[in-house]
């Protein structure tokens, strides 16, 4: 943030919500009434609401909701994730920061958050859409000490986390679409990405990238979404903290993968088996070698789909888009 707006903040805090004359902003901070109101235009931007009343000067109504390493913190309830945060307010994608922080060592737990991603992304290089303050954007770096073949357990693993978060902070209750996609009415509203970095047979760690969308509006989303795509804030009629929800998810996350590393997979499976849409419906699974059609039998004990085709073959998907 520019030290002007700073002390234009500083200002704003002094006055405890009374207004602030444009006139004794430009002295304060030293430039004329018209440079005050650009300012003035740039908080608007960062998600600061203003009212600005002739005669009488502005003043601050809302302050943006945010999600700053401090704000996570203050009430986060885990032994070891999210102790390490590295918060930006814009950032290209927290999974690029995330995989760069991975190989150069951080703990285990470490998460990377961001307000805003400008080249978020989800699987294949797809775009993901991260709008300033509407969404959590956050990348998770765990090191399980497993073969590599394992990784695509914590796609379903961080589903069952984020599902039971938007239940007991919103009073929601979403579906998951294998293998990546949480839904509300069977629109998207949470996205996972998760990749790895590894040798040939360990894991050096996994990055669980997850991608929701709270507060933002139907008008937040390019045209291309708004079908597709949903928020939390549209499906409750109201806005929810992003902090506690992104505490709440990573409470959930930490206990599954405990209880995974102590358990196996078989208690998760159970769990996100009760949330799944796709399965024992006819789907269309489209990967990037072709298509596949038949029935969603259920998923491994890897969380590997199987699907049954007309002739009763039975194809084992590892990642693919799902239709029904
Ligand atoms: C995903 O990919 O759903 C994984 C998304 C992961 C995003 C997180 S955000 C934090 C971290 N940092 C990153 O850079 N990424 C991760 P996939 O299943 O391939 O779905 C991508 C498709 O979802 C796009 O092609 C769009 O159709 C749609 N999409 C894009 N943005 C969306 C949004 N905000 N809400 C709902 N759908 C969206």
């Amino acid at each position: 943030q520019s030290p002007i707006r700073k002390k234009m903040l500083e200002a704003f805090s002094k006055s405890k919500g009374e207004f602030v004359s444009g006139q004794s902003l430009a002295d304060i901070l030293g430039c004329t009434r018209t440079a005050v109101w650009k300012h003035i235009e740039e908080l608007r931007k960062e998600g600061f609401e203003l009212e600005a009343v002739r005669k009488r000067g502005y003043r601050i109504i809302k302050t943006p909701d945010k999600v700053t390493d401090n704000e996570i913190r203050y009430g986060l309830n885990t032994k070891f994730l999210g102790h390490t945060i590295y918060y930006q307010e814009s950032i290209d994608s927290t999974q690029k920061k995330a995989h760069h922080l991975a190989y150069d060592g951080c703990p285990e737990g470490t998460i990377v958050i961001a307000e805003e991603q400008t080249s978020g992304r989800g699987r294949l290089t797809r775009p993901w859409h991260s709008p300033k303050f509407t969404g959590i954007w956050m990348s998770i770096v765990l090191r399980p000490k497993l073969p590599p073949q394992q990784a695509p357990q914590f796609t379903l693993i961080a589903a069952v986390a984020v599902v039971q978060a938007i239940e007991e902070v919103c009073g929601l209750n979403p579906e998951i679409k294998w293998p990546n996609d949480i839904l509300i009415k069977g629109r998207k509203v949470t996205g996972i990405l998760t990749e790895l970095q590894a040798e040939s047979d360990k894991i050096n760690s996994i990055i669980i990238g997850i991608g929701m969308n709270v507060n933002a509006e139907e008008s937040d989303f390019p045209e291309e979404l708004k079908k597709i795509a949903t928020s939390i804030a549209i499906e409750k009629g109201q806005s929810v903290s992003r902090a506690r929800l992104i505490q709440k998810i990573l409470e959930k996350l930490e206990n599954y993968y405990q209880i995974y590393l102590e358990k196996g997979f078989s208690p998760i499976k159970w769990l996100w088996e009760g949330y799944a849409v796709s399965i024992g419906k006819n789907i269309i699974a489209r990967t990037i070698t072709g298509s596949i059609e038949g029935k969603a039998l259920g998923i491994t004990d890897e969380g590997v789909l199987r699907i049954q085709d007309e002739n009763d073959k039975i194809h084992e998907v590892y990642s693919a888009d799902i239709e029904f």
